[in-house]
């Protein structure tokens, strides 16, 4: 095989959600793991705040990475491990789930031909390999090509695009093995109690003014505010080990997601840490885990969320809204997840050859 520094490699950047990444097949890639975070690093131009010298977007949410193969497990045709690559950490970690960028697999998929368009809509079953655990994703294929226009506006994004509906399964404790990871629906931490929930994603959910916040401040105020990122990072570390995740100072798990009552019309409004940077909305997966956390009779999202009567629940985050299905059993102690499900939408970007940054010792 051609030398990749030279030759390139075939990405697809993608929008996926509300987040954005570089999409490969798994054979266009290093089989080797460590190979492989290398090339992403210098492909993405990490570390460096800006990521000036590669195609990442210098923020966590835009400096994201997709591989994308056949399955062999035959309850899925698609794997999907996601890769998140840190921005100013020459550090690619794959402990978690990315609900965004799955919208754009299917979708890419087909494009790579990897599952073929089968009619108006395909359907696929995709394994997400990070943890564990199965999505399907809907989208259309008109005359057997991908389509990305569509009516469906998703907060976040500007514009509409094509709905791409996608159903989880088997998502509870996906990176630490419980639903409750700590077997409580109500943990204190320095004074502080929080509900530490796992489906899809290990979340940390406290009350927004136990972290000396409203819980409705714009995402800048938030950016802004390092005595808070402070807090949250003093959070998260204790919870994690409660958690069962060891020491998470580098790690990108788990997430914050401080609540307070809706205020837009929603079940419960949030701003979510990633790991103590903001999100500028609310992940997939998060929101999938922070309902979770909501539907708990005991658990802290609780007190402040206006459950609806049916099963769509609307979170509101610093950009708008994202409304997930989530099923629970609460008749099981403790509770089972059930099934959960949510609308995006993704974008093909553009198609090409991505040419990695030379490694820092490759002078002329
Ligand atoms: O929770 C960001 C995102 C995510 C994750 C993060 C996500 C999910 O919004 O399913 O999509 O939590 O780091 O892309």
């Amino acid at each position: 095989m051609p030398d990749r520094d030279d030759a390139g490699v075939r990405c697809m950047l993608m929008r996926g959600g509300t987040s954005k990444g570089a999409y490969f097949l798994a054979e266009d890639l290093p089989a080797d793991p460590d190979e492989r975070d290398e090339l992403l690093l210098r492909v993405l131009g990490s570390p460096d705040p800006r990521q000036i010298d590669g195609v990442g977007g210098a923020h966590p949410l835009t400096s994201k990475v997709a591989v994308v193969s056949r399955s062999a497990d035959p309850a899925a045709d698609l794997d999907y491990l996601f890769l998140q690559v840190a921005v100013d950490e020459p550090v690619v970690t794959r402990t978690q789930n990315c609900g965004n960028l799955l919208a754009g697999v299917g979708p890419f998929a087909v494009e790579r031909g990897l599952v073929a368009a089968s009619g108006e809509h395909t359907e696929t079953r995709i394994r997400l390999v990070n943890t564990g655990g199965l999505a399907t994703a809907r989208f259309p294929t008109p005359g057997g090509r991908v389509d990305y226009r569509g009516g469906t506006a998703i907060s976040g994004v500007p514009g509409t695009a094509a709905a791409v509906v996608l159903g989880f399964a088997g998502t509870a404790g996906s990176s630490t093995g419980r639903l409750l990871p700590t077997g409580n629906q109500v943990d204190v931490i320095d004074g502080i109690e929080v509900t530490c929930v796992d489906n899809g994603m290990p979340v940390v959910v406290a009350a927004a003014a136990d972290l000396g916040v409203t819980g409705y401040e714009p995402y800048e105020e938030l950016a802004a505010d390092a005595a808070l990122a402070g807090r949250v990072q003093a959070l998260r570390l204790r919870a994690g080990k409660l958690m069962g995740l060891g020491d998470v100072t580098g790690a990108s798990v788990p997430k914050t997601t401080l609540v307070a009552p809706p205020r837009d019309g929603g079940a419960l409004c949030t701003r979510t840490f990633i790991p103590v940077r903001p999100h500028t909305s609310i992940g997939v997966l998060g929101a999938v885990s922070v309902v979770t956390a909501a539907l708990l009779p005991d658990g802290v999202a609780r007190r402040f969320a206006r459950l609806p009567d049916g099963p769509r629940v609307d979170v509101e985050h610093p950009t708008g809204h994202l409304e997930v299905e989530v099923e629970l059993d609460l008749t099981t102690d403790p509770p089972t997840a059930v099934r959960a499900a949510n609308v995006r939408t993704a974008r093909k970007l553009f198609d090409g050859t991505v040419f990695p940054r030379p490694r820092p010792d490759e002078g002329p």
